[in-house]
């Protein structure tokens, strides 16, 4: 999975981006802005993983991994341009986690208008659906030229219409998260990887010590539909330079049960509705994301596209089953081992490995 951090420049990206994958980048209040992207990859931490692997000792484990990308702060003033290179990376995220700042500087206060979160998020909010509205017009644009030119078949006339909705939508200051589009809608205009479409994380950065004070703020966002959490960025950032042991001690001390790297695991698998469900065998075990709801035929093609071409049949048991019974032998003569078609939807702990011909 790939998860942006974005947000207005200082609000704290690259502190969080620096706590969540131990890593030293610059955070310097007075430093240049920076220009381009901070990546990291991060492990998905499941215990099943561990346990699987203890149980069928394969040459490889490989656990699930959400990549992080901390981009340069963007929207800083009313009509600012960000170099539409990096827009389009950032868009091509499967979600963002917008950092607001909460914790008061009044000279950041000074530079980027306020430190209040509402009107940070209210801003780059409206900037996202101008930005969306700006693409969509000139798409329409193009597709009106092309009608004059005799170029109309139902993918385009799908996309038309597609395009008035989400333009009437953005113009009544509304993100396109809550549009709900036609399948063949949806379909023909996905390539915009439009911005105000994409799941949300909202995270308030802020001073550790009064991390309840923005609870008001956080009911106020939960009612209007967002998910959003307190995170208090330096102090998670001095927290990942200590050891373990250390770390537990002062994360026990803040009545903080999960690391920063847990948390948002969970916060962003339950934001896109992620489930995982796993391969194993004598070469590897190994943990994948699939989209909740999804079938048989979508985790075959996770695993590979030949797999999803070629499927056959899903043979399929439960984590907790092998875990209870031992062995895979046990589970066929108690009746847990299944085939399942192309329909079965995948379940959350699934272990899965795909009969297929091509
Ligand atoms: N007091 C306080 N300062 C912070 C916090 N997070 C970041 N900062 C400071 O804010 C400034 C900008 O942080 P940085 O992570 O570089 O912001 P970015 O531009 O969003 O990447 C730095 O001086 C940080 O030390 C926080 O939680 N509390
Ligand atoms: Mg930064």
């Amino acid at each position: 999975m790939k998860l942006a951090l974005i947000g207005l420049p200082k609000s704290g990206k690259t502190t969080i981006f620096n706590a969540l994958t131990r890593s030293e980048h610059n955070t310097d209040k007075y430093g240049q802005v920076a220009t381009e992207a901070n990546i990291g990859v991060v492990q998905v931490a499941d215990e099943r993983i561990t346990r699987l692997s203890e149980l069928y000792k394969p040459k490889k484990t490989i656990y699930a991994t959400i990549e992080y990308h901390d981009y340069p702060g963007i929207f800083a003033k009313e009509g600012d341009t960000a170099d539409n290179a990096m827009l389009s990376e950032i868009k091509s995220a499967e979600a963002f986690a917008i950092v607001l700042r909460g914790f008061a500087d009044e000279e950041l206060d000074s530079i980027y208008d306020s430190g209040d979160p509402l009107a940070q998020l209210t801003r780059l909010e409206e900037e996202m659906m101008l930005n969306d509205l700006i693409i969509a017009e000139k798409r329409l644009e193009k597709i009106e030229l092309g009608y004059k030119r005799g170029i109309k078949t139902p993918a385009i006339l799908s996309e038309d219409k597609a395009l008035h909705e989400i333009c009437a939508q953005l113009q009544n200051n509304l993100p396109l998260r809550s549009l709900q589009l036609s399948p063949d809608e949806e379909k023909a205009v996905r390539g915009f990887q439009f911005f105000s479409a994409k799941p949300l994380l909202i995270l308030i950065n802020c001073s550790e010590d009064n991390l309840r004070a923005w609870d008001e703020v956080l009911n106020k966002l939960h009612d209007r539909g967002y998910k959003a959490y307190t995170i208090a960025g330096k102090f998670e950032e001095e927290l990942s330079k200590l050891d373990t042991e250390e770390a537990e001690m002062f994360m026990a001390d803040m009545g903080m049960t999960e690391s920063i790297r847990d948390r948002l695991t969970h916060w962003s698998y339950q934001l896109i509705g992620y489930i995982s469900f796993f391969t194993v065998g004598a070469d590897e075990v190994r943990a994948w994301t699939l989209e909740s709801g999804a079938n048989a035929v979508a985790a075959a093609g996770k695993i590979h596209s030949d797999l999803a071409r070629g499927f056959i049949r899903a043979e399929c048991f439960k984590y907790d089953d092998i875990m209870a019974h031992g062995s895979e032998k046990i589970l066929k003569e108690k009746g847990l081992f299944k085939l399942e078609g192309k329909e079965y939807v995948v379940k959350d702990g699934d272990i899965i490995s795909i009969r297929f011909n091509v």
